[in-house]
């Protein structure tokens, strides 16, 4: 029996015996309805982060991270890595990012592109919390920006969107074929994505533009996961019913080198 398989039985077996279901088609049906596969279902990870995912999706979608006091804020905030190096990110920083759009197609009523100066007139929201990395380090910092659920009620999510993807400037994002994106992108869920918590951020720390190796000028936070998860230096985000047709289809590039899709804390 393939893993996947397992996986699969394991999740909804339990589904059918919490919900009194008769059968494992039923369960089986409840399981992808309420989006409780991950996409990374099929990788090398084991049972436990489907059943981590599963449990975190039926009992605590809904709960905030912690928030802490300006006191609280690190001394240091760490930057993971250097800002994009390509030409179309260097020519958008020197100009100030004011030719930078961010485009939001895909699942969409009203496929967008949104300029920083838009973004900014948007009701701002500012959020101080913990970032960890699954390499071992964490800081606390205030992040401002608009919450992402607002942006996407703007362009009209379609009921049958069950991701968001954020694709960075250190991804190949404009390959002619989706398959063959490779780089920093990644997706969450609709219920990490209407979290109240997460944001489009484009200052922290009190200052009105991110510094560019936190992610200039627009990143993802989302605190419920680990920081690899808040994708930086954005360009387009994609509502799209599935991830197997973008890169090597577990909804994030990092699964390719050994991360797990689902990071929740
Ligand atoms: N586009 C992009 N986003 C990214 C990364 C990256 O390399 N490229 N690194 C991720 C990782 S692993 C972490 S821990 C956080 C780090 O955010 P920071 O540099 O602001 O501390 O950004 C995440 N977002
Ligand atoms: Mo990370």
């Amino acid at each position: 029996m393939s893993d996947r398989l397992s996986r699969r039985k394991l999740i909804t077996a339990s589904l059918a015996a919490a919900a009194g279901a008769t059968g494992l088609g039923i369960a089986a049906r409840l399981a992808d309805r309420y989006g409780l596969i991950p996409p990374d279902d099929g990788g090398i990870y084991g049972v436990g982060e489907t059943m981590t995912y599963a449990a975190q999706r039926l009992l605590t979608h809904r709960t905030l991270a912690r928030e802490y006091t300006r006191s609280d804020i690190s001394k240091v905030a760490p930057v993971k890595g250097e800002p994009p190096e390509n030409e179309t990110y260097q020519r958008l920083l020197a100009g100030g990012f004011a030719d930078w759009r961010l485009k939001i197609d895909g699942l969409v009523a009203r496929p967008t592109f949104f300029s920083f100066a838009e973004l900014k007139r948007f009701p701002a929201e500012s959020h101080i919390y913990h970032q960890a990395c699954e390499e071992g380090w964490s800081f606390i910092a205030e992040w401002v920006g608009v919450p992402l659920s607002y942006v996407l009620n703007l362009v009209g999510v379609l009921p049958r969107a069950k991701y968001v993807v954020f694709f960075g400037f250190d991804t190949n994002f404009d390959a002619a074929d989706k398959r063959t994106i490779k780089g920093k992108w990644n997706s969450i869920d609709k219920a990490d994505a209407w979290h109240p918590q997460t944001l489009l951020a484009y200052g922290m720390n009190g200052k009105e533009f991110l510094p560019p190796g936190h992610g200039a000028p627009l990143r993802l936070r989302i605190p419920r996961q680990l920081g690899g998860k808040s994708t930086k230096y954005l360009s387009w985000i994609t509502l799209t019913d599935t991830v197997k047709d973008i890169g090597q289809g577990f909804g994030a590039g990092g699964v390719e080198r050994g991360f797990s899709w689902y990071a929740g804390i």
